[in-house]
């Protein structure tokens, strides 16, 4: 199976940062990097996206005094988690993980480099309404599906794809290329979701030789 023009893979913050050692390691993050690799060979538009952070950064519990990480706090778009620390522009914890192919990528969004917001989706920014520019990017390439992977599932990866199908696209998660953080239960929460939005949830698609 290839997929055409019209269809993009969008590989979603695999980062050192993520995977076992990383600052918020997601359990098992790094088992879906062989699979997403295999995925890179049949998708003609390959878009990555990199979480990346100003030291300062609102989501980072760090910078809240007598907050800690998974701890939530009201910021002026509405509630964000506060997490640890994690790709900080320009570490070692932000590069993608060093098996992925990141050359492959056509193009990098990077997100969450405004020190007063979030940003899960690869679309918007966590009030919701400033644009990454992946939009725009993906029509012009005359894109009308995404197939969504990465980390975490429950997080940026929910996010994204409920984002691309608000925006017009169809959207497949394929589970078994994404791992998830599951903050009581937020694994469950997400799928039930991203179904309920029109995502598609799928195991990896059968590759031909
Ligand atoms: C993510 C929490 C904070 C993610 C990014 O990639 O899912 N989660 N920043
Ligand atoms: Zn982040």
């Amino acid at each position: 199976m290839t997929f055409g023009p019209d269809h993009a893979l969008i590989v979603i913050d695999v980062q050192n940062d993520f995977c076992p050692q990383g600052s918020l390691a997601v359990p098992d993050g790094d088992a879906i990097v062989d699979g997403i690799n295999k995925l890179l060979d049949v998708f003609e538009v390959r878009v990555f996206t990199q979480d990346w952070h100003p030291a300062g950064h609102a989501s980072f519990a760090a910078n809240h005094s007598g907050r800690k990480p998974f701890d939530t706090v009201d910021l002026s778009y509405g509630t964000q988690v506060l997490w640890p620390d994690h790709c900080v522009q320009g570490s070692r914890g932000a590069e993608f993980h060093p098996r992925l192919r990141a050359e492959s990528a056509d193009m990098i969004i990077r997100k969450g480099f405004r020190t007063e917001i979030d940003s899960y989706s690869a679309f918007f920014e966590n009030d919701m309404k400033t644009p990454t520019g992946l939009e725009g990017y993906l029509r012009t390439r005359g894109v009308g599906h995404v197939a969504c992977v990465g980390l975490a599932t429950d997080f940026c990866v929910l996010y994204s794809a409920i984002d691309a199908v608000k925006l017009g696209f169809s959207a497949t998660v394929y589970e078994d290329g994404c791992r998830a953080i599951d903050l009581d239960g937020s694994l469950a929460e997400a799928r039930s979701q991203m179904l309920a939005a029109g995502v598609r949830l799928e195991s990896w698609p059968v590759l031909s030789a």
